[in-house]
Formats: structure tokens, sequence, C-alpha cells
């Protein structure tokens, strides 16, 4: 199978297990593994923040990061398509007790205005606005960018009103790579940031929540609350380092390959896509003339993997597991569906 369902399915490499089975460990929950305090280190470092906790998930370091910065009864500002809003299980609501008041914008972006429009003020009767959250790239955005004029003009007005920024970095990396901005440029903005090593970086486990030393100890402590206090986590934390230090720089394969497999699906029938709207290792296209799960389905039997978003809209993903070759042989696959489809009545008027 060629598997475009995400950038989570890619497995370790022989080198990446070898780093594995060969870290040092020790017991993390004492802070005594070296490995993870040394990738700990390394991802501060990196994204030019004093400190780093090593998280289970995505998931788990954004929910973290609100727990930490946030009291129940407290709002949120948050974009309508967000990963923290959509898919982490009402983590917000469950677990922070937190209001999330929903923003909106082309492709998971928004602007000072719309947040200027939704910000209430300093009343008995409303819940206190205390954290702004970003998602860069966005996923839902099929993988867009935030400029960084606008993430520093949110950032001003964030600091004028006394609200915490967040970023939602999952693929961070990707946007880095993209723009040639270092990551500690794009973080420079945030209170905290949560990164992946388990999407693009092709690492099996983890997640890092970085910020100043003194979040980032809070952070400790709800982590341990929600069960995310790990023994010899060093084994796992190995291959987040290897991916780390390896596994940045190719990113722009995958988007490279993104690219190229957009170009060509956006020729085809049936398939509605801007190619230049592609912009990392994210495609969303629509589907006509026949229901997404449809084509898909097509797809999968051929050999083609992917992810159907919506009823009428279908996503791949670019990743390590997926060469060049593979990529026009998934165009061939495409080619060979879409030109296969015949318009039934039943189809048109279903
Ligand atoms: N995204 C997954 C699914 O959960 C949708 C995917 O296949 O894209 N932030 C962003 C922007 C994400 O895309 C994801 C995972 C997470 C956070 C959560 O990471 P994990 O899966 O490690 O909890």
């Amino acid at each position: 199978m060629i598997d475009f369902r995400s950038d989570t399915v890619t497995k370790p490499t022989p080198e990446m297990r070898r780093a594995m089975a060969e870290a040092e460990v020790g017991d993390d929950v004492f802070e005594d593994d070296p490995t993870v305090n040394e990738l700990e280190r390394y991802t501060a470092e990196i994204l030019g923040k004093e400190a780093a906790l090593y998280m289970a998930s995505g998931t788990m370091s954004n929910q973290v990061a609100i727990r930490a910065q946030t009291q129940p009864g407290d709002e949120i500002m948050i974009h309508e398509l967000s990963h923290v809003y959509l898919f982490e299980a009402g983590g917000p609501a469950a677990l922070s007790g937190v209001m999330p008041k929903l923003l909106n914008g082309e492709r998971g972006v928004f602007t000072v205005e719309e947040i200027a429009g939704k910000l209430r003020p300093e009343n008995v009767h409303f819940s206190p606005t205390k954290l702004i959250v970003l998602e860069n790239t966005v996923n839902r955005g099929a993988g867009k960018i935030w400029s960084i004029e606008r993430i520093a003009e949110i950032a001003d007005f964030a600091h004028e009103h006394g609200l915490l920024m967040h970023l939602d970095g999952a693929r961070l990396w990707n946007a880095s790579v993209a723009t040639g901005i270092p990551e500690a440029e794009y973080a420079k903005y945030f209170d905290s940031v949560s990164v992946c090593f388990s999407k693009g970086l092709g690492a099996p486990v983890g997640s890092a929540l970085v910020g100043a030393k003194a979040l980032i100890k809070r952070a400790r402590r709800f982590r341990k609350m929600l069960g995310g206090g790990m023994r010899q986590a060093g084994i796992i934390a190995a291959g987040a380092l290897y991916a780390l230090k390896n596994n940045r720089l190719r990113l722009a394969e995958d988007h490279e390959n993104a690219k190229i497999l957009a170009d060509a699906i956006s020729k085809m029938p049936h398939i509605e896509l801007d190619p230049d709207s592609v912009e990392t290792n994210l495609i969303i296209f629509k589907v006509g003339g026949l229901p997404a799960q449809e084509l898909a389905d097509r797809l999968y039997e051929r050999g083609v993997w992917v992810l159907t978003t919506a009823k009428d809209s279908i996503r791949a993903v670019t990743n390590l597991e997926v060469n060049r070759e593979q990529i026009f042989e998934a165009i061939k696959v495409f080619n060979k569906v879409t030109d296969e489809i015949q318009i039934t009545p039943e189809i048109l008027c279903p």
C-alpha cells in the first residue's frame, strides 16, 4: 500500500531502532533518564526556550499547556478548524474546564480584527479570556503556513491585553523547512509551543511542550496528573532524538512529493484542487460526481490509501514512507481510477 492517510503512519527505520535499543535510560519521574533529558534540552534549544517536557502525544502536550495556563471558567480563543478543538476528545472542557471562543478565518488562519471583535471586556458576567491558541501548519487548512508577520501582530495584541499564546506546532518543523524561518523565530511569539516527533519526523512516540522554566515545572505536575509520568522513557525518547537530528531537513522531500502529486491530480476529472494551495505535506481536495468515500475505496482497491475529511473531500499526506517512485505510481492509480468513473444518473441524482 502507498499510505497517504497521515504522516503519523511512519515506522522507525533500522537506524532509529538501533538508537532506541542502545539508549541509556533511567527513571524519568525522578528526572534521571539521560536520553529524555537530552531530548528535552535539545528540543528547548531548537525552539529557543528555557525548558521542554517530553509528552506521550501531541494531544497530551496541547492539553497540559492549556491546563497549566488557565483556570476552570476561563476562555480560550481558538480557530474552529483547530486540532485542539476538533480532535482532542473535548479535552479543553473535560480537563481544564475552559470555554472555547471560536474564531473564523480562511484555512485556519485568523486576524487581529477577528480576535478584537470577539474579545469581551472584563466584566463579572464574562469568562475571562486567558489564552490564544494557534496551529502551524494548519492540519484542516491543508498544511497552511501562518505568516510570521500575522503571528507577530497577534502576539502584540495578546501582550497588550494580557493574554497568553500557545502554539500547536505539531508540524512546525514543516513550516520551518518550507519557509526557511527557524523554529525559534516562530516560537519567540508564544508562551508555550507543542511540537511532535511522531508525525513527519518519523519517530514512533512522543511530543514535547516547550516554554519558560516556571511553566514547564507546572506542566510537569499536570503531565503526572494525567498519567503521563513515564519511567524508562529513554527507549522512546531515543527515537525522537534520532528523528530530530536526522529527519528535519528531509521534510522538504515530502513537500516536493506533495506538490508533484497535487499538480498531477488537480488536472484529473472529479477532483477539485488548486495545486498552488499546497504549501507543505498535506493535500485536501474536493471530489465531484461521486461520494469521496467511494473514490477513496476505489483508490484503496488499487493500493493507494487516503482518508476522507468530509462527504466530498479527501486528505492525502506525503510522508517518510512514500518515496518519489511511489508518488508516480500513485499518480497512475489516481489516473486510472478517475478515468474509469462513469457518472451514472444515480450518482448525479441520488
Ligand atoms: N493529527 C492526526 C489526527 O489526530 C487528525 C493526523 O493524522 O493529522 N495537533 C495537530 C495539528 C495534529 O495534526 C495532531 C494529530 C495532533 C495535534 C495530536 O497529536 P497526537 O496524535 O500525537 O495526539
